[in-house]
C-alpha cells in the first residue's frame, strides 16, 4: 500500500505497511482499484456525455465511491470490493448504452474486477515526474473532498450535471494513458485543473448550502447543552444532517434523547432539526478523542459519514450509515433506523440530569449576512480591529494546541469565526462580546466555508475593496481530503496569505509549495504570539 492523502500519514511521508488511521493494506489497494475503476468509468460517461447519455445514477454512485475512499470513512473490505464491482458494471451498462459490445469495445475495456487488480494504481506512480505528480495528487484529493460534498447535497436533491461532468474530466485526466497515447498535459494543465477542482468545490458547497437550508431552514444562533438528561440516549456523529433528521423522526414518542457528536453539533442551529424536543445536546469533542469519549456514553452511536476510528471494546453499540463502513458493525440501509433504536433501548442510558455547559451554534450564512452591515459599521467605528477565521479539520499529532492558544490570546476587539470539527479545541470558551456579536461565532460544519465565503465577499463589496484587502486573515488547520478541496476554493477565489498547518500536505513538492507561497503567500503556523503580531502588527 501507499497513502499519503491525509495529514498524520505515516512520518510525513506516506503510509505504507499499514495506516496511521487503522487502514490496512488490503483496504488501501482495493481505495486504489476503485480510483482506477471510477477513472475507467469516468472516461465511458464523458463519451456518453459527447452523446448526449447522461446517467442521474451513476453520477450519483460516482460521488458516493469516490467519497468512500476518504480519510476515516470506509474501512470495510467487503462494502468496497462491491463498490469496485459497481463502478465495473455501470462500465459495462454506459458502454452497452453507447451500442458497443461491453467485452471488446475501447469504452469498456479492462471491465474486469481482476484486470484492475492487475493496473498499476499507486498513487505514487502516477508520474515520474514530482511536480506533475504532486498535482495529480492535489486534484484526486481534491476531488474527494468535492465528492463528499456533492453527494450530501444529491442526498438532498441537489445536483448539477456540470458539476458531475467535472469530476468524470478530472477523474479522467488522472489516467495513467489516453486511449493507449501517452498524456500530453504540462503541469501547468495539471495546476490549471487543480484550481478548476477549487471551483468545483465552491459549486458543491453552494448545492449543498441550499440542500441543507431549503430542508431544514437558515440556521439561527441557538445554545446547546454539553450535558445530558436522563433516559435512553443516541449520539449521531458525522455530517449528515438528513440522517439525523429520519433518525429524531423515528425516534419521537420513544423515550429516547438525541445528542450530537463532532461535526453534528451545528445541526442544533436548524430550525427543522431544532423543533424536536429530544435533540437535546451534544456529547463530546472531536473525532480523534472518540475512543476516549464513546465507551462512557450510555446509548447507541451512529455514524453518517467521517470521522469513525476503530470502535474495538465498545463496537457492539455503534452502527454505520450512508458510505461509512467497519467491518463487522451494522451497517443501516435505506435511513430504517430501528437496529439501532433497538440498541438504544437495550442500553441502560444516562441515569441522571446534569446541565452542563452550554455553547452557542448558529451563525450560519443569512445570520452572518444579516448582521454585515452593523460589523461593517463596528469595523469603521474601531471597535472591531479585526476578524480571524480559525477553522478546519482537528486531528490527533500534537502541534494543534496552536488553535487553542491563538483563539484564547486573540485581543477584545477582534472577532473569530470558526468551523469544522477544528473549533472543539476552543468551542466552550467565552470570549466576551463586542456589542451585540459574541466574539467567538460558530458558522458550521466545514461545508459552511461557503457561508463565510460569501460573508467575506459581501463585506468587501461593501466596502468596495478587495477580499484581500479586508481586515480578515484566516487560520486554518487541515487533517482529510475535505480540507483540501476547500483550501483549493480559497485559492481559486484568489485569497491570500492563509495561514495552515499543523503541518503541510505530504504530497505538496517543494517547487509546488514554493508557488504556493509566491502567488498566494500561503505559510505555516508558526507561534500564536509570532502569528498574532504578524497579522495585527
Ligand atoms: Fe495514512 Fe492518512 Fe492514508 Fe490513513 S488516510 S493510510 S493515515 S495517509
Ligand atoms: Fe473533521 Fe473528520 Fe475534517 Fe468536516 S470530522 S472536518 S476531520
Amino acid at each position: 500500500m501507499f497513502c499519503n492523502q491525509c495529514e498524520q500519514t505515516a512520518g510525513g511521508t506516506g503510509c505504507t505497511v499499514s495506516g496511521v488511521c487503522g487502514k490496512q493494506a488490503p483496504v488501501s489497494d482495493i481505495q486504489d482499484r476503485i480510483i482506477y475503476a471510477l477513472r475507467l468509468l469516468a472516461r465511458t460517461a464523458l463519451k456518453g456525455r459527447a452523446r448526449g447519455i447522461v446517467d442521474q445514477e451513476t453520477d450519483d454512485f460516482t460521488v458516493r465511491a469516490l467519497f468512500s475512499t476518504l480519510t476515516n470513512v470506509n474501512f470495510d473490505q467487503a462494502a468496497l470490493e462491491d463498490i469496485a464491482h459497481e463502478a465495473i458494471r455501470r462500465r459495462k451498462d454506459l458502454a452497452r448504452k453507447l451500442g458497443c459490445n461491453p467485452d471488446t469495445c475501447p469504452a469498456a475495456v479492462n471491465a474486469t474486477f481482476e484486470a484492475l487488480g492487475r493496473a498499476d494504481t499507486r498513487i505514487d506512480h502516477l508520474s515520474d515526474d514530482p511536480n506533475v505528480r504532486s498535482a495529480m495528487q492535489l486534484l484526486l484529493f481534491g476531488l474527494k473532498g468535492v465528492a463528499a460534498y456533492a453527494d450530501h447535497a444529491a442526498v438532498l436533491g441537489q445536483r448539477d450535471p456540470a458539476l458531475n461532468a467535472f469530476i468524470y474530466e478530472a477523474l479522467d485526466a488522472g489516467m495513467p494513458a489516453k486511449d493507449g497515447a501517452p498524456d500530453t498535459r504540462s503541469l501547468e494543465d495539471w495546476l490549471d485543473l487543480v484550481l478548476r477542482c477549487g471551483k468545483a468545490n465552491l459549486r458543491a458547497m453552494e448545492l449543498l448550502d441550499a440542500g441543507n437550508t431549503g430542508t431544514f431552514g437558515d440556521p439561527v444562533p441557538t445554545p446547546v447543552s454539553l450535558g445530558h438528561r436522563r433516559g435512553k440516549a443516541i449520539l449521531v456523529s458525522g455530517h449528515d444532517l438528513e440522517d439525523l433528521y429520519e433518525l429524531l423522526k423515528q425516534t419521537e414518542g420513544k423515550g429516547i434523547n438525541v445528542y450530537t457528536h463532532g461535526e453534528m453539533l451545528p445541526a442544533h442551529g436548524y430550525p427543522k432539526l431544532h423543533a424536536f424536543s429530544h435533540l437535546v445536546g451534544h456529547f463530546g469533542t472531536a473525532w480523534q478523542n472518540q475512543r476516549k469519549e464513546l465507551p462512557a456514553f450510555p446509548g447507541a452511536v451512529l455514524f453518517t459519514t467521517n470521522c469513525i476510528q476503530n470502535p474495538k471494546g465498545y463496537d457492539e453499540k455503534v452502527f454505520t450509515s450512508g458510505v461509512v463502513g467497519w467491518p463487522g458493525l451494522t451497517h443501516i440501509k435505506g435511513r430504517d433506523f430501528s437496529p439501532l433504536i433497538e440498541k438504544a433501548l437495550e442500553l441502560p442510558g444516562f441515569d441522571e440530569d446534569e446541565a452542563g455547559k452550554t455553547v452557542m451554534v448558529g451563525f450560519g450564512r443569512r445570520t452572518l449576512l444579516d448582521a454585515a452591515p452593523a460589523v461593517l459599521e463596528a469595523v469603521k467605528a474601531g471597535a472591531v480591529r479585526h476578524i480571524f477565521l480559525v477553522g478546519g479539520c482537528d486531528g490527533a499529532k500534537p502541534g494543534r494546541n496552536y488553535y487553542t492558544e491563538f483563539v484564547e490570546k486573540t485581543p477584545a476587539d477582534t472577532l473569530v469565526l470558526t468551523l469544522a470539527c477544528g473549533k472543539f479545541r476552543f468551542f466552550d470558551k467565552d470570549l466576551g462580546q463586542i456589542g451585540p456579536f459574541p466574539r467567538l461565532m460558530d458558522v458550521g460544519q466545514c461545508n459552511d466555508a461557503y457561508a463565510a465565503v460569501q460573508v467575506a465577499l459581501a463585506l468587501a463589496d461593501a466596502l468596495g475593496c478587495g477580499v484581500n484587502d479586508l481586515p480578515l486573515s484566516l487560520v486554518l488547520s487541515w487533517y482529510e481530503q475535505k480540507a483540501v478541496a476547500i483550501l483549493l476554493t480559497l485559492l481559486a477565489l484568489g485569497v491570500r496569505d492563509i495561514r495552515l498547518g499543523p503541518s503541510l500536505p505530504a504530497f505538496v513538492s517543494p517547487d509546488i509549495l514554493a508557488l504556493l507561497v509566491e502567488k498566494w503567500g500561503i505559510r505555516p503556523i508558526s507561534t500564536p504570539d509570532e502569528d498574532l503580531k504578524a497579522i495585527l502588527g
